[in-house]
């Protein structure tokens, strides 16, 4: 059981950033309030060399209601006092795109095949997330392999969005950022 308390979600023990940086694609997502990332969503993570951690992360979106494009977006993370999480400054590429700063948690991860991420962007009076999103990672864009996803339900369930998420599509050949590209 676990009481939903934003300050007692506990995070990934030791986070190693370096074994966390390279490619992820999201294959499950919970949504935030608004505007947000529809599908074909995948995260690069880089580490510099004095550790300063970047990403970009690329998806499909639709704008203004009716615009469909890739968002192409860059993100830098300021450290905490806990490894595991960070504070994330983003950007979009195109000006018209959303810019913001949220929490990035590392709930879980064995760095090889599955992470679970975590944001709250409102805590209540109660010390509840009333506004979070949270993506499921996997290194393989064709999805969890059937030994993580016990796991990475346990995270969710700790993260108390069990039974919150939708699958990410991710279109086969070509995948939609590489041909609605926009820079
Ligand atoms: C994340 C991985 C690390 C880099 C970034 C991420 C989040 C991106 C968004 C983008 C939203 C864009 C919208 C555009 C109209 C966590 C996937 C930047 C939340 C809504």
């Amino acid at each position: 059981a676990q009481d939903c308390q934003v300050d007692n979600i506990q995070v990934m023990q030791n986070f190693n950033r370096t074994k966390y940086a390279g490619t992820w694609y999201a294959v499950a997502k919970k949504d935030p309030v608004g505007l947000f990332l529809l599908d074909n969503i995948v995260a690069q993570f880089n580490i510099a060399e004095d550790g300063q951690m970047t990403a970009t992360a690329e998806g499909r979106v639709i704008i203004l209601q009716q615009w469909e494009l890739c968002a192409h977006m860059f993100a830098t993370f300021e450290d905490t006092y806990d490894p595991a999480k960070f504070k994330m400054k983003y950007w979009g590429a195109a000006a018209n795109l959303q810019t913001g700063y949220d929490d990035h948690w590392v709930i879980s991860t064995d760095y090889d095949n599955y992470a679970v991420h975590y944001a709250c962007r409102e805590k209540g009076y109660d010390g509840t997330c009333i506004d979070s999103y949270s993506f499921v990672f996997s290194r393989h864009p064709t999805g969890l392999r059937p030994e993580d996803q016990y796991i990475v339900t346990q995270k969710k369930q700790e993260i108390c969005l069990l039974g919150k998420y939708r699958r990410v599509q991710h279109n086969v050949s070509p995948v939609f950022c590489s041909t609605h590209r926009v820079t």
